[in-house]
C-alpha cells in the first residue's frame, strides 16, 4: 500500500489559496446540464475523481460532454428524453452523491439501467433512495432488497408523492426532486432539518420552478429546463482544512479565496467563531444563486464547544477536521446527533477517533458522535485515510501539529475531492 511521509513540525502558514470548485455543485451542474435542453457551460468545475465519475455516467447515457480545460465543462443537453439506455453498468466510483442523485434521474427514464460503485459504495445504505423512488413507481432491485449495490432500475411512469425524510439528507431530497421533475403531479418533501439546498437553487437557475418553505420543498413534474452558464463557487468543505490549519498553527494568516457561503453549508464558520477563531469574511459577492466570499483566518486561542441538532447537516462533512480543531481547544468538545457519520465513505466516527488517537489525541467515540478533550499536543505515528478523502486531509493537517514523523497510508484518496490539496498546502507553509 502506498504510504507517504507528511510535513510535520508546527510550521506557520502564510499566503493565499484559491479554493477549488464545490463538489456538490459540480455534480449537480453536470446533472442539470444533461437533463436540460441546450448548451450549458460550467466554469470552475471541480475535476476531482467523484465529479469525473458523474461525467462518465452521463456520457454512458449518451450525453455530449466536452472538457476543454479540466475546470471547464460544456454540455449539449437534449432534455430528459435525450438520455439513452446505457449498454454497460454505470460506475460511480466512490461517489455517494452520484449514485443517489442519478437514481432519481434514472427512475423517471423508460429504460433499464444498472448502477454500482467501489467497495465503499457497496457498504453505503441505498434504501433511503430506493424506497421513495419505488413509491413513485420505479422498479428497483439490488442486494438485500435494494439496500446495497449493484442496483437495477426500470424507470418511467412516475407519480408525485408526499414524503417525510427519515434522515436529514440532501442526497435523498435531491434524488426525489430529480424524480419529481419527471413525475405526474406535484412531489412534496418534508425535511427533519434543513440540508444543503444546491439542487433547489439549480432548478431555478435552469429555468424551473420549485418552492421551499422552511422544511417543505415541492416541485411540479413535466417542467422544461434549459441550459445555462454555471459558475461553481469554491468548496467550503475543502476550505475547512485550511481554516483549521490557519487557526491552530503558530503565527499563521491565510486568505482563502472564492469560498461558497451558502448558509446551508457554513456551519463550520459559525462553530469556529463560537470557539474563538480569529476569522473575517471579506469581498462577499456571488450570483443570485450561490453566495461567495473570501475568508481570512489567523492563529487563534480556542475554547471547546457543543455541536448538535440542526447544526449537524450544516457541517456534516467538516466534522473530521472540527474534531482535530477541538484537540487544540481548551476544554471538552461534545459532538452529538451525528450518527450519519457512520454511513459516509468510512464510518467517520470510528476512523476519526482511531486515527487521531494514534497521534495522541484525547478523543472517544459515542453512539452519535464524539467527545474530545483539549488541548493535547500531537505526536508522530503511522495513520491511514482508509480510502476516505476527508480523513486523509484531516490527518495531513494533524501531522503539521506533530514534531515527530507522521506517515499516511493511502493518500491518493484525497484526489476524490481535492486533487491539488498537497500543492496548495505546500504553497502556504513558511
Ligand atoms: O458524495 P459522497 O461520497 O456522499 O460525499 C460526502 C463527502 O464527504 O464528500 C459524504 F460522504 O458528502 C455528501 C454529504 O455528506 C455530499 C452531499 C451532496 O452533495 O448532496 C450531501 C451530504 O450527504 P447526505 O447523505 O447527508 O445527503
Amino acid at each position: 500500500m502506498k504510504t507517504i511521509q507528511l510535513q510535520t513540525g508546527m510550521k506557520s502558514l502564510k499566503g493565499e489559496i484559491i479554493i477549488p470548485g464545490d463538489k456538490s455543485i459540480s455534480h449537480r451542474s453536470v446533472m442539470f446540464g444533461a437533463i436540460s435542453r441546450g448548451k450549458t457551460t460550467i466554469s470552475n468545475f471541480l475535476p476531482g475523481e467523484d465529479c469525473l465519475s458523474t461525467i462518465a455516467c452521463f456520457r454512458a447515457l449518451g450525453v455530449d460532454i466536452n472538457m476543454d480545460d479540466p475546470d471547464k465543462v460544456v454540455i449539449n443537453g437534449k432534455g430528459f428524453e435525450g438520455l439513452k439506455e446505457p449498454e454497460e453498468v454505470l460506475d460511480v466510483g466512490n461517489s455517494g452523491t452520484t449514485i443517489r442523485l442519478m437514481m432519481g434521474i434514472l427512475s423517471g427514464r423508460p429504460f433499464f439501467s444498472v448502477i454500482k460503485g467501489d467497495v465503499s459504495i457497496g457498504k453505503r445504505p441505498m434504501t433511503r433512495v430506493t424506497k421513495p423512488l419505488s413509491q413513485m413507481g420505479a422498479i428497483i432491485d439490488g442486494r438485500e432488497k435494494g439496500e446495497f449495490t449493484p442496483l437495477a432500475i426500470r424507470g418511467g411512469n412516475l407519480k408525485g408523492i408526499e414524503y417525510t425524510l427519515p434522515v436529514a439528507s440532501a442526497q435523498v431530497k435531491s434524488s426525489i426532486l430529480f424524480a419529481g421533475l419527471q413525475a405526474e403531479g406535484v412531489t412534496t418533501i418534508y425535511e427533519p432539518s434543513k440540508t444543503r439546498d444546491h439542487t433547489e437553487r439549480m432548478i431555478r437557475q435552469f429555468g424551473g420552478e420549485v418552492t421551499s418553505d422552511g422544511l417543505v420543498v415541492s416541485v411540479k413534474g413535466g417542467q422544461n429546463l434549459h441550459g445555462t452558464d454555471v459558475y461553481v463557487p469554491g468548496d467550503i468543505s475543502s476550505a475547512a482544512f485550511f481554516l483549521v490549519a490557519g487557526a491552530v498553527l503558530p503565527d499563521s494568516e491565510l486568505i482563502l479565496k472564492n469560498v461558497g457561503l451558502n448558509p446551508t453549508r457554513t456551519g463550520i464558520i459559525d462553530v469556529m467563531k463560537e470557539m474563538g477563531a480569529d476569522m473575517e469574511i471579506i469581498n462577499q459577492r456571488g450570483d443570485e444563486f450561490e453566495p461567495i466570499g473570501d475568508i481570512i483566518i489567523r492563529t487563534s486561542s480556542l475554547k471547546s464547544t457543543e455541536i448538535e441538532g440542526d447544526m449537524i447537516p450544516r457541517l456534516i462533512d467538516e466534522i473530521p477536521v472540527i474534531a482535530l480543531l477541538a484537540t487544540q481547544a481548551e476544554g471538552t468538545t461534545v459532538i452529538r446527533d451525528a450518527e450519519e457519520l457512520k454511513v459516509k465513505e468510512t464510518n467517520r466516527i470510528d476512523t476519526v477517533v482511531n486515527e487521531l488517537r494514534k497521534l495522541g489525541a484525547n478523543i472517544e467515540a459515542t453512539d452519535d458522535g464524539m467527545i474530545i478533550r483539549g488541548r493535547t499536543s500531537l505526536t508522530g505515528g503511522t495513520v491511514s485515510s482508509h480510502g476516505d478523502h476527508r480523513i486523509g486531509m484531516m490527518l495531513a493537517i494533524a501531522a503539521l501539529l506533530a514534531k515527530e514523523p507522521v506517515y499516511l497510508e493511502n493518500p491518493d484518496a484525497i484526489s476524490i475531492s481535492y486533487p491539488e490539496f498537497f500543492t496548495h498546502l505546500q504553497s502556504v507553509i513558511e
